[in-house]
């Protein structure tokens, strides 16, 4: 049986050519950002991506299919849906199953990724170990998908939200190949520098490229987790985001928040508790991430 793989017309143009592509996920769109700035957005870092030269793949789950990259007319029914699931691994087989529509997770979007054959992937943050999971145990499912899929990840570092020791930890022990990009501290989402060092280091895209196939040579699995600083004029320093980021968390906490909603709902009250600064920042950061993705994989493809 095929896959249920159905790829946009630009997508698979790229293949059919062996040019460069670069995989987006989805839940950035459905559960990170308000309609209608999530598909302007989307269609921005799409746009610099293909000014970067290579070729855009937004991936989702419509009508049983893995789409790897959207039409507009996907994108806008997407962007606007108002029940859309949010897909890790545990979840992604399911929905096909079932016909339902998804968002993908960096997890979710690696699996899919390999499966079209797409070596890297730009977002903005990647899930982590949460603060307080020695007793909630919330550990994002996108840490192990680092270590068991082989896609290159760019993403601007870890938000504070979560706890960012513990997440390199886990990233450690699980094999996981942490490259800050262009400097040593490991980045935090909105701000340069998490104060903490990032295990490696690489200032070109060429080097990022070259140790990814080099992992693919030695046979060992996972990916690698590139930690590209969000630029110098839209980081929000951190003294302004710490109170908006404790707010957040006491709330989630009142509330009981649980499982995969904590991520979604951080998010939600960040935004609201920065009247929209986080997300002038969160969209810079994507850009940013989607130019460095384009440049690995044109060298990846060289
Ligand atoms: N962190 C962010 N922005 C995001 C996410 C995380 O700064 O949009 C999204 C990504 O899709 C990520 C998911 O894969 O949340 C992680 O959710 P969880 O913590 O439930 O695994
Ligand atoms: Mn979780």
């Amino acid at each position: 049986m095929s896959l249920p793989l159905t790829f946009a017309p630009e997508v698979a143009a790229a293949r059919a050519a062996g040019t460069p592509i670069v995989a987006l996920e989805s839940t950035i769109i459905t559960h990170g950002m308000p309609f209608p700035q999530n598909v302007e957005a989307a269609r921005a870092v799409e746009a610099e991506v293909r000014a970067h030269g290579a070729t855009p793949a937004t991936i989702a789950i419509m009508d049983g299919q893995i789409h790897i990259g959207l039409t507009d007319a996907l994108l806008d029914r997407l962007g606007q849906a108002s029940h859309v699931a949010k897909l890790s691994r545990a979840d992604l087989a399911a929905c096909l199953a079932t016909g339902g529509m998804g968002a993908t997770t960096v997890a979710a979007t690696m699996i899919c990724a390999q499966l079209a054959g797409v070596e890297v992937f730009a977002t903005g943050g990647i899930g982590g170990v949460h603060r307080g999971a020695e007793t909630s145990f919330d550990i994002s499912a996108d840490l192990p998908e680092l270590a068991a899929t082989a896609v290159t990840v760019v993403a601007a570092g870890a938000k504070a939200i979560l706890d960012l020791p513990k997440t390199l930890e886990y990233l450690e022990t699980a094999g996981v190949p942490v490259i800050a990009f262009g400097q040593d501290d490991f980045p935090a989402f909105w701000s340069r520098s998490s104060g903490l060092k990032a295990p490696l280091r690489m200032d070109s895209a060429e080097a990022i490229a070259a140790a990814h196939r080099m992992r693919g040579r030695l046979g060992l699995p996972g990916g690698q987790l590139v930690a590209n600083p969000i630029p110098v004029e839209a980081e929000i320093p951190r003294a302004e985001i710490t109170p908006a980021i404790e707010t957040a968390l006491a709330e989630a906490e009142a509330q009981g928040i649980a499982a995969k909603e904590v991520t979604p709902f951080l998010l939600d009250r960040i935004l609201a508790l920065t009247e929209g600064r986080s997300l002038t920042s969160n969209i810079a950061l994507v850009l940013n991430n989607a130019r460095l993705g384009a440049a690995i994989a044109r060298a990846l493809t060289r």
